[in-house]
This record gives structure tokens, sequence and C-alpha cells, in this order.
């Protein structure tokens, strides 16, 4: 691995992977615990028989234009070929390996802080959600950025259908766990699986959404199928992929990657150009697919939907 020092406009992915470096240095340190710990999982959970997928006839879902963009779509081509998913490997190249995902059947628990726990199948829960395309910005906390026209419902609808109760003041998301069907699973050495929190008011604005498509066809395994969080304003690593579990919480969800690294990668991470990370500026970000670099904006330019959310938290580390 190549590492010199850069000024934090020049990182690129093709010089640094940041989440990676991280990962690298914690395998130093945890690797010898976590090689005897996998014999302790045993066999596993089988893989699932596939289920058809009756879900393409959905696609392409009616445009909400409320969200606009400052620039062009990413193409698809480029979208499908450059991934974040540790779940298939530390990589940007992970599409072939999340082929391996099986997205039917394929269930979603509602649980904790709610009127009734319950657990919907994914078709159901198509069928009951109003899906529609938004075009979102997606800015990764590594200064790369994305356009995606993505298909989805508000996650506000789904709340609403859970009823949750007073005492819920967070909702935790979580990723499936299967170490036979996702090979970056048996890396123990990371806290799968994979979960993500936001506040109830932040789940509840506007801009929240649950992703089920892109391009206008149902989402691509590597994109997260058949359930992921897109939070435009936020960095990337909010936006969970291929979703298992969504609890209502009290306490405030301990997320995959700041139990990695709390100074690095903390639960708000809201975009903000003037606040760097520890190891390179956030102050531009390069546009995958255009060859170009832009200013960073502050909420990811999502600032009159969002701004309004973090009054009166002036001690929170909101943008980290
Ligand atoms: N389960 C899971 N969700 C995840 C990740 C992951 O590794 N596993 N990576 C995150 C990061 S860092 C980013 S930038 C986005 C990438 O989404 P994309 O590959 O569709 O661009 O997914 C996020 N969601
Ligand atoms: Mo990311």
């Amino acid at each position: 691995m190549l590492i010199r020092r850069r000024k934090g406009w020049e990182i690129s992915e093709r010089h640094a992977t940041p989440e990676r470096l991280f990962f690298e240095r914690r395998t130093v340190l945890k690797g010898a615990a976590a090689i005897a710990a996998l014999g302790a999982f045993g066999a596993g959970s089988a893989l699932a028989a596939g289920e058809p997928d009756s879900s393409p006839a959905l696609y392409p879902a009616k445009r909400n234009e409320a969200f606009t963009l400052d620039r062009p779509v990413t193409p698809e081509a480029v979208n499908t070929r450059y991934n974040n998913f540790y779940e298939f490997g530390a990589s940007k190249e992970i599409a072939a390996a999340a082929e391996s995902l099986k997205i039917r059947p394929w269930t979603v628990k509602i649980d904790g802080l709610v009127a009734s726990p319950r657990e919907i199948a994914i078709d159901d829960l198509l069928k009951s959600m109003p899906l529609e395309e938004r075009l979102y910005r997606h800015r990764c906390v590594e200064a790369w950025a994305m356009a995606v026209p993505w298909t989805g419902f508000p996650l506000r609808t789904l709340l609403d259908a859970a009823e949750p109760q007073a005492s819920a003041k967070y909702v935790r998301l979580e990723t499936f766990l299967d170490r036979i069907m996702a090979p970056g699973q048996r890396q123990v050495w990371y806290p799968w699986p994979y979960v993500e929190g936001l506040t109830m008011a932040e789940a509840a604005n506007d801009l929240a959404f649950l992703v089920t498509g892109a391009y206008g066809k149902p989402l691509p395994k590597s994109m997260g199928a058949p359930l992921r969080l897109a939070t435009p304003w936020k960095y990337g690593f909010k936006s969970i992929k291929s979703i298992t579990r969504i609890s209502f919480v009290a306490e405030r969800p301990k997320t995959f990657w700041e139990q990695l690294g709390p100074s690095e990668y903390g639960f708000w991470a809201n975009v903000n150009p003037n606040v760097p990370h520890p190891r390179w500026s956030q102050a531009t970000e390069e546009v995958l697919g255009a060859h170009e670099r832009r200013p960073t904006q502050l909420f990811n330019g999502y600032g009159e939907f969002v701004a309004g959310l973090y009054g009166g938290l002036d001690r929170e580390p909101l943008f980290m």
C-alpha cells in the first residue's frame, strides 16, 4: 500500500481508502483474536433458497420533482462499479462478490419501542409503500460524490405505520448477518452486523428515504438491495445497505464505523466543508465519472431541508 502525505484536496480513491486503512490497523491489533474466534461460529446460517422477485414491475416510479440536482446524474455504469459494501470486501469493486447476496425471501423486522413489533416480507412492504423516484446527491466521507436516481419511499411513512412509543428517541437500522453469504463478515475484527442510527426527528425529515430501486429498476445488490437508506445531507456511511431490522430505541445506537473509529466517524456525520476529517480535508469532493472536483456544500446542499434539526445541539459534534 502506497502511503504518502498529500494535501487534503489531493486525496483520491486511487491512492487512499481511508476506511480500509483504518481496518488494516485494526487487523494487526485484533487479527490473532479474530482467527481464534472464527472457529466459534460453526456452520452459520444456510443459504436461503431463492424465490422469484416480482418487484421489477414496480419500476420506474414517478419522479418527485421537489428534489433537484446541480450536476448530471452519475452514469449507471460508473455507479455499479464503484461501491462501498464491506460485507463483500474492502475494495470498491465488490459488485461481482455481492451477486451472492440472496434477496428473496427477505424480511424486515420492525421492533423495539413500537405498538406492535412485526416482521414484514419485502414484497409486502414494497406493495404497501408509495414508491417515487428522487434525484439525490451522495457524498462519501472519503471525499467522492455521486448523483443517483433512487426509487423508494420516505422513512417517515414507515415510522407512521410502525407507531413508535413516545419513549423512542432513535431509529436503529441493521444489515443482515450471514458469514457464508458475505465473505467480509468472516473478518470478525469488524463489529458485524453493520448498524446505523438516526434521531427520531432526522428519521421523520422529508429527506430521509428508504431506497428500493435505482436508475428506474430494482436496486442492484452492490447498492444494498433490497432495502437501503439514503440520508443525503450526511456522509455516505450513514446510508446503510441491505436492511433487515429497524428498531425504535431510547438510547443512541453505537454505529458500525463509530465502534471502529470514534474519533473519525461519529454518530451525526453531517456534511461540512469546514470541518476536516482528522486525516484529510472535506473542502472539496471528486465527482465520480466527471473528472471534476467541486467545493463541498454544507449539509451537502440540503440545508433548507435539515438545518432546523440541529438547534440547541451546540455541544454535539454535529459534523463528525
Ligand atoms: N451494510 C453496509 N452499508 C453501507 C456500507 C457498508 O459497507 N455496508 N458502506 C457505506 C458507505 S461508506 C457508503 S459511501 C455507501 C455507498 O453506497 P453506494 O455503494 O451505493 O455508493 O454505503 C454505505 N452503506
Ligand atoms: Mo462512504
